[in-house]
């Protein structure tokens, strides 16, 4: 097992990251910007070191200084955390050239995943249902025409560079597409130095349901259920559940099944997740994410495994410690993300925390590195804490979210607590009637 990790992140995940490392015995290094210098995560590190300036560019994203940081401190591995670098498949290849330890996928999954057509490819080759579409760039407009007449309108272009939803364009009729091809091209061209763009069926209200994986790369895959993620605006998710309120035990496993076999037949190793889009009984995977997510929590609060434990002890070359069987997935969890926000309008709120009250008992868990007199630096994602709160069910689950909720002060900053207060007492959201767009009519109706 390694004896040092060095954490190539900030806030509540390099905490979670270094939670997991300390219960292991394994001692960590934070690295961090000059604004992070007070931050929790570096506090409570056993080694730290400063990589940079406040922007993430000269910081976080800085490869150099992290591997020289790793260098210096005598580090064995490293974990990305979330964003930044997490997933790119060049630092990941760097990392292990210089002779530490990457905890996470191989290079080449995360290349292969990182491009949108060829994961589509794969996940359609390793026998997954795909949305109806274009099976590569499109070459020119009666290409992207035929494809369309046979798929059938609405249609929606994607960048082969992009995901996470930059450069989508809808076409709900060929004129449309006429208009919105060389459009599409020309973005994915500026923001991603690459024209390539494909198209598929437009799905009009789906469902964002994803499935935690974890492999060992030896053909060993488990997972820990799907999530709910559909609670999001601007591709900005607030709110995710585990599991899914609109699936049935059969479909459930239809999906869960589905997903390990493919990472099976992949040799996927480290925590992974697949996403799908659901309609009308039917999946399409749309995604695979191969990294922790944010929502991971939930996860764990419903199958008692550790992921960030689990990623740590398969990098370090240990066999899953779990097979299938030995997991039962209890209850409901619901994860509440608490950014530093205005309720209503999204802009950001950095600032120093004043009063700071954490809710507590049964079943609830806060992920955080705020702490009462923190400042909130305005250089990073706004996230500053995660509620999570388990129950033996849906509806326990809920009237738990809506204790804590009450409990939690955040004061000095805006933040979008009261806009989980609201969605909690919402009649759709408690009969878990949504999709992924709901949240903007929602919001919408709230002015
Ligand atoms: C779609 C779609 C509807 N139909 N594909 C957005 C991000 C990227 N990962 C895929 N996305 C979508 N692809 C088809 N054929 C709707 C979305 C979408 C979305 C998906 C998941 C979560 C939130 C979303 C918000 C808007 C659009």
């Amino acid at each position: 097992m390694f004896e040092k990790v060095l954490i190539a992140n900030r806030g509540e995940i390099a905490l979670r990251i270094h939670r997991a490392c300390r219960e292991m015995g394994i001692k960590t290094v934070a690295v961090h910007s000059t604004a992070d210098a007070n931050a929790m995560n570096v506090r409570l590190a056993d080694e730290t070191v400063c990589i940079g300036p406040p922007p993430a560019r000269a910081s976080y994203l800085n490869i150099a200084a992290i591997i020289s940081a790793a260098a210096i401190t005598g580090a064995d591995a490293i974990h990305p955390g979330i964003g930044f670098l997490s997933e790119n498949p060049d630092f990941a290849a760097l990392v292990e050239e210089h002779g530490f330890v990457f905890i996470g996928p191989s290079p080449e999954h995360i290349r292969l995943m990182g491009d949108k057509v060829r994961a589509k490819e794969e996940a359609r080759r390793l026998g997954i249902p795909t949305v109806p579409g274009s099976p590569e760039a499109l070459s020119d407009f009666a290409a992207a025409a035929e494809t369309a007449r046979n798929v059938g309108y609405p249609v929606l272009l994607k960048a082969s560079a992009g995901g996470g939803g930059r450069g989508m364009k809808l076409a709900r009729n060929e004129a449309e597409l006429a208009r919105l091809l060389p459009l599409a091209q020309a973005e994915a061209r500026a923001a991603f130095a690459d024209e390539a763009v494909y198209l598929e069926r437009y799905l009009e209200r789906p469902r964002h349901i994803e499935v935690q994986l974890l492999g060992d790369g030896d053909g060993a895959v488990i997972h820990l259920g799907e999530r709910d993620c559909s609670l999001q605006r601007s591709h900005q998710k607030l709110l995710e559940e585990t599991p899914s309120p609109a699936l049935g035990e059969a479909s459930r496993q239809r999906l869960l099944t589905l997903a390990v076999n493919a990472m099976k037949r992949l040799g996927y190793k480290s925590a992974g997740t697949m996403e799908f889009l659901y309609q009308d009984g039917e999946f399409f995977f749309i995604e695979m994410n191969t990294r922790l997510q944010v929502e991971h929590t939930i996860s764990e609060m419903v199958s008692g495994v550790d992921l960030v434990r689990e990623q740590i002890r398969i990098a370090a070359g240990e066999r899953l410690a779990l097979g299938q069987s030995d997991i039962a997935l209890r209850g409901h969890a619901i994860e509440c993300r608490i950014n530093a926000e205005n309720p209503e309008d999204f802009r950001p709120s950095p600032g120093r925390i004043g009063d700071y009250h954490v809710p507590g008992g049964l079943g609830i868990r806060v992920d955080s590195a705020a702490y009462q007199g923190y400042d909130v630096p305005p250089y990073y994602d706004s996230l500053i804490a995660k509620l999570i709160v388990h129950g033996a069910t849906r509806d326990e689950c809920l009237m738990r979210l809506a204790r804590a909720l009450d409990e939690y002060v955040i004061g000095g900053i805006e933040t979008t607590l009261p806009l989980h207060q609201r969605l909690v007492g919402n009649a759709d959201f408690r009969r878990g009637d949504y999709h992924i767009h709901w949240l903007e009519d929602f919001l919408g109706r709230g002015r």
